[in-house]
């Protein structure tokens, strides 16, 4: 069985029959409810087969666990009142904790100190560049957990790592260019660890082709014991997303699922990353929000949220997939609706996006639009239809700019409390049906512009039908 990749494995211990466990008895009596919840929100998998575990841990009673914790509950793993309780309470449909999934049985390397050596280079990359993509893949992994990756140029790794096609003789062929791009065998003797990348693919150390770096942490997830996990943010999510190798963080569902395995990471300071929002999270804030041709567009880290006025649900999408060139991290934006464009922020740079696509020439300098060369970033901004006036908001104060003359009005920055009241700094702001919507943190302020004042306050997530 060692001798077969990872996903025909999931598929044997989907589909074999072993000796009905004790803990399958249990899972019979569970009431519905707890099921049904647990399926829902914590990716409980039932199918009523057995299946093998390493740990001998009730799968059901680890989801309850894992639930408890979640809510601050008594921590028995057993479905009492508090639990029953909390779980006929309403709430969103987004389920609440991250999805990393490990490899059923959960496999594992025994020792912390792994060998890995690459046996053979893909002619597209330079060698350097492949060594560089590998050993900044194992880095993303040695980060968050106590291994550590020591390379070897001959003899017999743990984790050997070749550029094969076709037919491999491992049961597994590639498929030609496209479609299954690499994969990786589970901790284990032998081929167990070992990674495959399929030379038909162009591998390459940027966006252009399939990035290395990106898939080579991928496979080492697999290499190290996790399987596939439902969060669209996660590494470990099954499909193939292209991220800036420089500023590739690894996401925290990926964190936890490794630190499952393996436990923290020996430093100091534990690392955390980034956790892909949920739209009906009471604690999300936004770095961004815009109108774009009716829609909303709320910025959050490398994602947006798109909301529909017609749709219940909303979009959760990559920035880099809509707008490549893009960075992550935009901190203010609005549409100019006049001349169907939106302006991007981050830092002292902006970029314009013309219908759907980012006109050529950006970015470009923010004091291209009157700012002093001392503003180094703008917190939000939103553009007033009816007047032509945008509005930026930097730390306390605003500035107003007139989109006909193209030019800052004179007079500012002014006080932000002076015009707008008590808002506090702005993290994002939009204009839609004649209201200004202002986020602070969790918090936003409805403004009328026409009675200059607030009218209304609500939690940030208002917009998304929780
Ligand atoms: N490898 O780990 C995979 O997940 C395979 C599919 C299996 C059938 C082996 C694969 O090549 N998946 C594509 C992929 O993009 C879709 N994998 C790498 C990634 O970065 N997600
Ligand atoms: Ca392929
Ligand atoms: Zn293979
Ligand atoms: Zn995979």
């Amino acid at each position: 069985m060692k001798n077969i990749p990872l996903l025909l494995l999931l598929y044997v211990a989907l589909s074999s029959a072993f000796p009905v466990a004790p803990e399958a008895e249990d899972e019979r009596k569970t009431p519905k409810l707890v099921e049904s919840y647990l399926q829902n929100f914590y990716d409980l998998q039932i199918d009523h087969q057995p299946r093998l575990r390493s740990t001998g841990e009730n799968h059901l009673s680890a989801k309850l666990k894992e639930m408890q914790e979640f809510f601050g509950l008594q921590v028995n793993g057993k479905p009492d009142l508090d639990t029953l309780e909390m779980m006929q309470k309403p709430r969103c449909g987004v389920p609440d904790i991250g999805q990393y999934a490990l490899t059923p049985g959960n496999p594992k390397w025994k020792r912390n100190n792994l060998t890995y050596r690459i046996l053979n280079y893909t002619p597209e990359m330079r060698r350097a560049d492949v060594d560089e993509a590998i050993q900044k893949a194992l880095r993303v992994w040695s980060n968050v957990t106590p291994l550590t990756f020591q390379k070897v140029e001959d003899g017999e790794a743990d984790i050997m790592m070749s550029f094969v096609y076709g037919d491999h003789r491992d049961y597994s062929p590639f498929d030609g260019p496209g479609g299954m791009l690499a994969h990786a065998f589970q901790p284990g003797e032998g081929i167990g660890g070992d990674v495959h990348f399929d030379e038909d693919e162009t591998w390459t150390k940027d966006g252009t082709g399939t990035n290395l770096f990106i898939v080579a942490a991928h496979e080492l997830g697999h290499s190290l014991g996790l399987s596939h996990s439902n969060d669209p943010g996660a590494l470990m999510y099954p499909t193939y997303s292209y991220t800036d190798p420089k500023e590739f963080l690894l996401p925290q569902d990926d964190i936890d699922g490794i630190q499952a395995i393996y436990g923290q990471s020996d430093a100091a300071v534990q690392p955390t990353g980034p956790v892909t929002p949920q739209p009906c999270d009471p604690s999300l804030t936004f770095d961004a929000i815009t109108t774009l041709r009716g829609e909303t567009i709320f910025f959050k880290g490398r994602y947006m949220l798109r909301k529909h006025p017609s749709r219940a649900e909303t979009e959760l999408n990559f920035i880099s997939l809509f707008w490549p060139k893009l960075p992550s991290g935009i901190q203010a934006a609005y549409e100019n609706v006049e001349r169907d464009e939106v302006l991007f922020f981050k830092e002292d740079k902006y970029w314009v996006l013309r219908g759907y696509d980012i006109a050529p020439g950006y970015p470009k300098p923010i004091y291209r639009l009157g700012f002093p060369k001392t503003v180094k970033r703008v917190n939000a901004a939103y553009s007033d239809e009816t007047t032509g006036k945008t509005y930026f908001f930097t730390a306390d104060r605003y500035w107003r700019y007139d989109e006909n003359k193209r030019s800052m009005d004179h007079g500012y920055p002014k006080k932000i409390v002076s015009h707008f009241g008590k808002i506090g700094r702005v993290d994002a702001a939009f204009q839609k049906d004649g209201y200004v919507y202002f986020f602070h943190g969790t918090t936003q302020f409805q403004f009328d512009p026409r009675a200059k004042r607030i009218v209304g306050q609500m939690k940030s997530i208002s917009w998304f039908n929780c």
